[in-house]
């Protein structure tokens, strides 16, 4: 064999991910392996000695202790133990119960016994990724570190533990403090819902056992000077690693390891011998050119290749032994810029082409429990909702969560939060979070340089806000940057998510946070203000996301049902939390019942809200896509927000149980690829392209109609238009016309293949909403004239004759796939037809599912097409049919 030959021999044996020991085996017993706690023993530190340093001796009785995963909040502990149920605690107001528990004022221990085999030569390390809110930690009796340098949901260190460490069994005890989120760098919720009774104190990520020889090394950051796509595409990447030398000799050292590329061929092998003093470290730095590079795009724009690093860092000594390891590590190449334009707007670009940012913002679980499955579904949500860009407001979450969005094509605009001690500022006076000190600049920094490490090489990074409402200091961005810096972060870097202000260093962030979180009207949206359709709104929305009628019932009690319609000012557990603005729903009914009349019932309140929260969500994406090129661009917007942390009443698209709603369909008509939209201020239509390749001739039809069915215009357009942008094409005639309700149906087809494109009915009133502008105020704009849609309460029922036929998947996704056959057999329209799959045996519904289209309105004589997808039987399935003038069938599935 051949040098090479042997490193790759020495690579292949050691490349296998070391599986987490128990009874006796080692947890990690060769140079390279890294190993996760496997699971811990909590305790409240009320109700066990103070003696750590007793406890924190392997054989310390802890039988008493609850067992919980490998990274867990206190509360998700206590639940995964059986201790609470969540969906008890979820239910009504019960967890207002856990409000007076003293216990979680207190530190709460984590701890657990492995065993070790360590030689000499051999070194050991610690590795936290960030404990909420800070802690002490214990290894074997010694106090290892502080909570002086432990502290932030973020703070990750590494710690040397190769004195510390003893043949046999050793113990690890961590004391996490209790969270204050004015006080602590932790992860707070503001006025998203109650706050969880632990404040998500606790060791939520996971802390890794590491071994090494002499050498060890740090993750790959990778680079690579991709800017423009071309043919046979050749660019360099760039890959940097540290290495550190603990031993009291100069060593000789080879790094090896190779690139594979998307279609599993080898990329290099990458070898690079360098000499390293006794404790020397040194950052090292490899090109490798790679030929016909795959590049990666966005979900709709193309396909995720990813390529995968691994190498090893050998030490000469007689024979090249390994020393440490990288784990596998994904990359992608692309090009993510973005810049402030003449507008004072945040414009991005990805791979050369202007990428509008069409999102939401994510919220995760109130107890921090992250399951990668339900990530994977809440994605795949929104790529089905059309949109492309996910923003985690200081919840970062966990490398699984890159990986997914990696592999998914989802962007992510990642960030510290808000209204807490992360914007402590002296200019900050709208939130109470404790003003900085001279200790929170070094927390800041590990946090930064933590989090920049674990995304560094993700192609699906769009960017950092190090900023949420406020801009950090200068101080504090210097900070940041440099920690950027250091981790080679080349995406771009945001002062803050609003105008408020902006550090020299930054510039201003060029993005807009001037609401609204409550209810607008969807003409808002078209208006010239506020968060109207220009530039980029990074959390806005109408407030609106109200669950379906299933969900509903699984967390709210009769009495908190009949509360919630017939009192609408009243306050709602199920909201935000008790001190916000957003408590009751009195702007959201006060908008809803003016406009669709007051609820007779609850089924009509739900059935109302659904209508209104559809073309609440349909209306801000429309208005944003039809602008995406207008004189002013909007060039993005953020819908506050994605999903919710408990079961909730609003600020989501689908709810707690991933069941969608009219929220969610509004806003995947409005992100359609290629869609017509109807601006609700101009009463013209608009053509909207957010596609870079389909191409052919298109036809647009336009048709208005009473609520009888009668005509009152129609016209049909041929049209082509650019890539990227959007246009006017006409006024829709007749608006003047209608008495009382008028229904407009928007019909894109593609003439050559003749394939309808997109297809969506707007309901419209002769009076419009109006907006006072001048009084708007950071959540909403009032309104003081509604538009009125009550004669939708009293249309002639219509008749659907429905219809549901197993199809053959065309995907490999292993879903069932269904087509509901819909057709109106009256002749009057079948308005906002709900479409429901349940179970046959006991009648729950299905989550998550998929829809081609939902809560459609179907013209007389109309027959329409819709395609369900889920995973499940047909056969066990029934399909339920409602509407706001059709009476409720069920199909059942068959094969
Ligand atoms: C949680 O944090 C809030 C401040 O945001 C504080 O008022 C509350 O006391 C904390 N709860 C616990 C259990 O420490
Ligand atoms: C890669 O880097 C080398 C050395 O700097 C340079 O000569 C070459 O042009 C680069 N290739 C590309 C595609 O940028
Ligand atoms: C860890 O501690 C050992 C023993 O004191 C020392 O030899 C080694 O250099 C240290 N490692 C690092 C990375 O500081
Ligand atoms: C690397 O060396 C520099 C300068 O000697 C030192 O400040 C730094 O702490 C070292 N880093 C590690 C990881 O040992
Ligand atoms: C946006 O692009 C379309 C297609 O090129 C064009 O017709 C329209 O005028 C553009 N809008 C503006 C405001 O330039
Ligand atoms: C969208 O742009 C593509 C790419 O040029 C084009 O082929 C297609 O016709 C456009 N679609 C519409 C609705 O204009
Ligand atoms: C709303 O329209 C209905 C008819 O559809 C009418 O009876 C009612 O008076 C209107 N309400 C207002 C406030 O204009
Ligand atoms: C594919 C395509 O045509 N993309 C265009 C999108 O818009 C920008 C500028 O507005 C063009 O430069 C791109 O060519
Ligand atoms: C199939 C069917 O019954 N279609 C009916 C749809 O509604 C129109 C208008 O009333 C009828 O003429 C069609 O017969």
């Amino acid at each position: 064999m051949n040098l090479s030959q042997t490193l790759r021999a020495l690579f292949v044996a050691l490349a296998g991910v070391h599986a987490a020991g128990n009874t006796g085996e080692p947890l990690i017993s060769a140079p390279g392996d890294t190993a996760i706690i496997p699971g811990w023993r909590l305790q409240s530190s009320t109700r066990v000695s103070d003696d750590m340093s007793g406890l924190s001796q392997p054989g310390a009785d802890v039988s008493s202790w609850h067992h919980v995963g490998p990274r867990g909040t206190v509360m998700a502990g206590l639940i995964e133990d059986g201790v609470y149920n969540d969906m008890e605690l979820f239910y009504s107001e019960n967890m207002k119960q856990l409000d007076s528990e003293t216990v979680f004022r207190s530190p709460w221990l984590y701890r657990q016994e492995f065993t070790l085999s360590p030689t000499d030569s051999q070194h050991f390390a610690l590795q936290t990724h960030g404990i909420t809110s800070k802690a002490d930690i214990y290894v074997n009796g010694e106090l290892i570190a502080t909570s002086d340098e432990q502290q932030g949901s973020y703070g990750g260190h590494k710690y040397n533990l190769t004195n510390y460490v003893q043949d046999g069994a050793n113990c690890l005890l961590i004391r996490a403090y209790p969270t204050n989120y004015l006080r602590d760098f932790a992860m707070g919720f503001v006025d998203w819902n109650p706050y969880p009774a632990d404040n998500g104190t606790g060791v939520w990520r996971h802390v890794e056992i590491s071994q090494t020889g002499p050498v060890s090394m740090s993750p790959f950051r990778v680079i690579t000077d991709f800017n423009k796509a071309g043919q046979n595409q050749q660019v360099n990447v760039t890959l940097k690693t540290d290495l550190v030398n603990q031993a009291q000799k100069t060593v000789q050292v080879t790094l090896y390891g190779t690139i594979s590329s998307p279609d599993g061929s080898q990329v290099g092998p990458i070898t690079h011998s360098l000499e390293l003093r006794p404790g020397e470290n040194k950052t090292i730095s490899i090109r490798v050119p790679v030929e016909n590079a795959k590049i990666w795009w966005p979900a709709r724009w193309g396909a995720q290749p990813l390529y995968t690093v691994q190498a090893s860092a050998l030490v000469h000594d007689k024979t090249m032994k390994v020393s440490d390891r990288t784990r596998p590590q994904q990359f992608g190449i692309r090009q993510v810029s973005s810049y402030v334009n003449e507008h004072n707007d945040r414009a991005f670009i990805v791979n050369d082409q202007p990428f509008q940012v069409l999102g939401a913002g994510y919220g995760p679980d109130l107890f921090m429990r992250f399951d990668e499955t339900r990530v994977e579904k809440i994605f795949q949500y929104m790529l089905d909702m059309g949109m492309n860009t996910v923003r985690l407001e200081g919840k970062q979450e966990h490398p699984e969560l890159y990986e997914l969005a990696d592999r998914m094509g989802m962007m992510v605009l990642a960030g510290w939060e808000c209204c807490d001690k992360w914007e402590g500022w002296e200019y900050n006076d709208d939130a109470a979070g404790a003003k900085w000190g001279e200790s929170d600049y070094p927390i800041a920094r590990a946090a930064m340089l933590h989090e920049a490490e674990m995304m560094q090489a993700h192609p699906s990074m769009l960017g950092f806000l190090v900023g949420s409402d406020y801009w950090p200091n200068d101080r504090a961005t210097e900070v940041y940057l440099a920690a950027l810096k250091e981790m080679d972060w080349e995406n771009p870097v945001i002062a803050s998510a609003s105008m408020r202000g902006y550090p020299e260093a930054l510039g201003p962030s060029g993005m807009k946070m001037d609401g609204p979180y409550d209810w607008v009207p969807p003409n808002y949206w078209y208006g010239d203000k506020g968060g109207a359709a220009f530039g980029f709104g990074s959390e806005l929305g109408a407030g609106v996301g109200t669950p379906e009628m299933g969900s509903l019932k699984k967390f709210m009690s009769t009495v908190d049902l009949e509360t919630m319609w017939k009192e609408p000012a009243a306050d709602l557990y199920h909201m935000s939390r008790y001190d916000s603005q957003f408590f009751d729903r009195s702007i959201y009914n006060q908008g809803l019942f003016s406009r669709y009349g007051k609820a007779l019932d609850l089924e009509d309140y739900v059935i109302k809200c659904q209508m209104a929260d559809y073309e609440a969500t349909r209306a801000q994406f429309e208005a944003y896509s039809a602008h995406q090129n207008a004189s002013r661009p909007a060039t993005g917007s953020i819908y506050w927000m994605l999903n919710s942390a408990w079961p909730n009443l609003h600020w989501q698209l689908f709810d707690y149980y991933l069941s969608p709603m009219g929220a969610y369909f509004g806003t995947k008509v409005g992100n359609r690829l290629e869609h017509v939209a109807y601006n609700y201020e101009t009463e013209r239509v608009w053509l909207i392209n957010h596609s870079l390749e389909q191409d052919g001739d298109r036809e647009i039809s336009i048709d208005l109609i009473d609520t009888n069915g009668k005509e009152i215009s129609g016209a049909k357009v041929d049209t082509s238009t650019v890539p990227n942008s959007s246009k006017e094409i006409q006024q829709v005639s007749g608006i003047n016309k209608i008495k009382d309700v008028a229904f407009l149906r928007l019909v894109l087809r593609d003439t050559k293949a003749n394939r309808e494109l997109s297809r969506n009915v707007y309901w419209l009133s002769p009076k419009p909403d109006v907006l006072n502008w001048d009084e708007s105020n950071w959540y909403y704009t009032p309104v003081t004239d509604y538009a009125n849609y009550t004669k939708l309460e009293t249309l002639s029922p219509a008749r659907v004759k429905a219809r549901v036929q197993p199809v053959k998947a065309k995907s490999k996704d292993g879903l069932t796939y269904a087509e509901v056959q819909l057709e109106n057999t009256s002749n009057v329209p079948a308005v906002f037809l709900r479409l429901n799959a349940v179970r046959s045996s006991d009648g729950t519904e299905i989550a998550p599912v998929y829809w081609s289209d939902n809560y459609v309105t179907l013209w007389p004589n109309e027959k329409l097409r819709v395609v369900v997808s889920f995973e499940g039987d047909i056969t066990q399935t029934v399909i339920q049919v409602s509407g706001r003038n059709v009476e409720k069938q069920a199909l059942k599935g068959s094969r």
